[in-house]
């Protein structure tokens, strides 16, 4: 699978004008890549951040999260490729944000966050590859240059190579679904952020009545018969990979928001 490493990264930023780092706007904070960051600070080139796929979340989260960076001196953009004013907002934005004739604005970003719908979702057809999941085929393998309108160019590159991290959002992202090694240690993971975000998600969309994240994956290989050949016994690990797929697909209802975030720095601050 191709990932775009840090090198190339430094490689291809001196070619902007801007950065545009997506980020869903399901978990904004997990999907900033700091690394990127510091590269940006030391070549003096602005980050300006997507919050993509804000079809997922409430209106009212997402622009809570664009008033959460913009305190913090950072410009942030809801967008979603379903959601037509976005596009027709945020292709402004791109016109007025930079005076320079041609323009040219980097997309980056961990993998599947969404970067080559933005193109095409700007070009109004399909134009650059797209897919679901990480290293699934249509996947983006290259550096490529689109114009947008006149004088505005993006540049489209491979999801940046997730570094080895405790945050799921981010670990899910490293491998195809396929050849992830663990599916069911990192499922639970995630069963239990989603869980803790809403008690009721597995019964709403999979109708099983666990809220034990083992429990539900089991009940789960029950109901789609997913049973393995030998002893008949439930096969967690497919349903695993499968609930990391529905994850990433949107399927499964979960977003964080500033306040959550805040919550947490509450919960581990020292007396
Ligand atoms: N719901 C929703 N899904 C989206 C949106 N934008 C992209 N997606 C989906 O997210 C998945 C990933 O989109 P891509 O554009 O391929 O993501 P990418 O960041 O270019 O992925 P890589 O090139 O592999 O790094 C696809 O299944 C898209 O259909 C959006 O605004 N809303
Ligand atoms: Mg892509």
């Amino acid at each position: 699978m191709k990932f775009l490493s840090l090198y190339e990264v430094s490689q291809i930023i001196n070619r902007c004008d801007a950065i545009i780092e997506v980020v869903e706007a399901r978990n904004p904070i997990s999907l900033i890549d700091t690394r990127i960051e510091k590269i940006a600070k030391r070549m003096g080139k602005e980050i300006i951040l997507v919050l993509s796929k804000s079809d997922l979340v409430p209106r009212n989260i997402c622009l809570e999260w664009q008033e959460y960076f913009r305190d913090r001196g950072i410009v942030a953009i809801c967008f979603s490729t379903v959601i037509k004013s976005s596009i027709s907002r945020f292709k402004r934005f791109l016109v007025e944000h930079i005076e320079k004739r041609p323009a040219y604005y980097l997309l980056i970003g961990y993998p599947k966050v969404g970067k080559s719908s933005i193109i095409n979702a700007l070009k109004g057809y399909k134009s650059a590859p797209t897919s679901p999941y990480p290293g699934s085929p249509g996947y983006t393998k290259g550096v490529q240059l689109y114009l947008i309108t006149p004088g505005i160019y993006i540049i489209d590159t491979p999801g940046v190579l997730p570094p080895i991290t405790n945050d799921i959002e981010v670990t899910i992202r490293r491998q195809p679904i396929e050849m992830i090694e663990n599916p069911v240690k990192i499922a639970i993971t995630l069963i239990e952020r989603i869980l803790s975000f809403d008690v009721n998600t597995f019964r709403n969309i999979y109708r099983v009545h666990s809220t034990e994240p083992i429990e539900i994956l089991r009940e789960l290989a029950y109901k789609k018969g997913w049973l393995m050949k030998k002893y008949r016994e439930p096969n967690i690990d497919e349903v695993a990979r499968n609930i990391i797929r529905d994850y990433l697909n949107g399927k499964i209802p979960f977003y964080t928001s500033p306040r959550s975030i805040l919550d947490d720095v509450k919960v581990f601050k020292p007396k």
